[in-house]
């Protein structure tokens, strides 16, 4: 079922509902009495582990969430769903959004990330709707790369450094062209690294909190990691997805930066996470040989560890053959036109994380204790 479901409420798509700023979003705009529309994938086994608990029956007459099969390299199907729901607010945030993997699949990232834009504006076009739609992109810091001023803001030059940000490169002018070129309200948001309990495990701060309370609880040995001296500003994704939708509700579409204007390093989110588990680390070694060793334990939540064991070594497959080493943000222009803040630190986030991630990870000790194992990627 693919139609329109409500009438009177404003109607948002989002692409990368599935995602963990897509679940965000779309809780944000159910709470705000839109009727949304999310595309998922087909995959294997179930992907919307993040959205299932606003998951509505869609036999309900009046279902305010509606997903629907999709993919941005599939143009007709974009262009029927666009057709079905006519959307008022398109979010663009289904991405190939892992740097590292952009390295091994650059060709697949292109079509994902840089055509995949360029579909969904052309089916918005296409359709007539260029009026009436108005199309968020998720642009990100990435596009700094290599970086040419410091803090990065609107108008510092982009110096992209990965196929993902090359890819994105182009979303960001594409969506940019469209807006002068047809006068649609299309906006970026250029946002900085920005997490939560629902990161995905593989990028580096959802890593580190699980790994490390996975190691807390004797459920795994050792972090392998790359480049720990990366710095990055890093904010709550609720914080900006909030600022994703405030983009939309402008008089005129303009681009904005969205970061907290605070920077640290993959080592201090280390640290903070073995303190929330109450451990302290001592780093020794250099480069490839550096490795992290528990120099004092407190309290009961790393039962597993002990002095002295080491927790974290550095592995050389985790470095990118192109680094971004340092991105720190200024939101100046966002604070003065939208009056939007950020308001959760980088730390409360951490400890957010840790406590979820450790939850898990004593649920699973606890079923394996009682041979009521799991494989990990199932324990939900
Ligand atoms: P996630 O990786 O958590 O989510 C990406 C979403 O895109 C998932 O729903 C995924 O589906 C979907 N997707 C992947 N490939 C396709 C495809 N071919 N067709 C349709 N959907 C697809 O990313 P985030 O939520 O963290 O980020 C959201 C967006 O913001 C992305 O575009 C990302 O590049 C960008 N961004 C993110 C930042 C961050 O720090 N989080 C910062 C700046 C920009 P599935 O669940 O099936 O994998
Ligand atoms: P990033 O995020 O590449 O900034 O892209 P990620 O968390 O993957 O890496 C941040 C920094 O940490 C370093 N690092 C490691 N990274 C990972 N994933 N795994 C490791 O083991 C590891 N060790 C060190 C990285 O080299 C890097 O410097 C994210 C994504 O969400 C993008 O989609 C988004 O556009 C940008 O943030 C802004």
């Amino acid at each position: 079922m693919t139609d329109k479901v409500q009438s009177g409420a404003k109607v948002a798509l989002i692409t990368g509902v599935t995602g963990q700023d897509g679940s965000y979003l779309a809780e944000l705009l159910l709470s705000k009495g839109y009727e949304v529309h999310g595309i998922k994938r087909r995959a294997s086994m179930f992907n919307t582990a993040r959205v299932d608990h606003i998951y509505e029956d869609p036999h309900l007459q009046n279902a305010r969430f509606k997903l629907h099969y999709g993919d941005l390299s599939d143009t007709s199907n974009l262009t029927r769903i666009i057709r079905d729901i006519e959307p008022d607010e398109v979010y663009n945030l289904g991405a190939q959004s892992h740097v590292a993997v952009s390295f091994e699949a650059p060709e697949y990232t292109a079509d994902v990330d840089a055509i995949g834009t360029l579909r969904l504006l052309e089916a918005i076009r296409f359709l007539g709707l260029e009026k009436k739609a108005r199309f968020y992109q998720a642009s990100t810091s990435e596009l700094y790369g290599l970086v040419q001023e410091t803090p990065q803001r609107e108008t510092t030059p982009f110096y992209p450094r990965s196929p993902y940000a090359v890819a994105k490169l182009y979303a960001y002018w594409i969506t940019v062209n469209y807006r002068e070129a047809y006068g649609m309200y299309a906006c970026n948001g250029i946002l900085f690294n920005h997490e939560s309990p629902r990161r995905g495990e593989t990028f580096v701060t959802r890593k580190i909190t699980r790994g490390l309370s996975n190691i807390a609880m004797g459920l795994e040995t050792c972090l392998f990691m790359g480049n720990i001296d990366s710095l990055r500003d890093w904010g709550h994704a609720k914080d900006y997805v909030r600022m994703q939708w405030m983009m939309l509700q402008q008089d005129e579409p303009e681009d904005f930066v969205i970061s907290t204007g605070l920077q640290y390093s993959v080592r201090d989110f280390i640290h903070w996470t073995a303190n929330e588990l109450g451990l302290i680390l001592e780093f020794s070694g250099e480069g490839i040989e550096e490795i992290a060793t528990v120099a004092s334990v407190r309290g009961d939540l790393a039962p597993a560890l002990k002095v002295g064991d080491v927790v974290m070594r550095i592995d050389q497959r985790y470095f990118r053959p192109a680094e971004v080493e340092t991105l720190l943000g200024s939101s100046d222009k966002a604070k003065k036109k939208l009056g939007w803040v950020p308001e959760i630190t980088a730390e409360e986030m951490c400890a957010e994380m840790v406590a979820n991630d450790h939850r898990a990870a004593r649920r699973h000790a606890l079923l394996k204790e009682h041979g009521l194992e799991l494989p990990v990627s199932l324990e939900g």
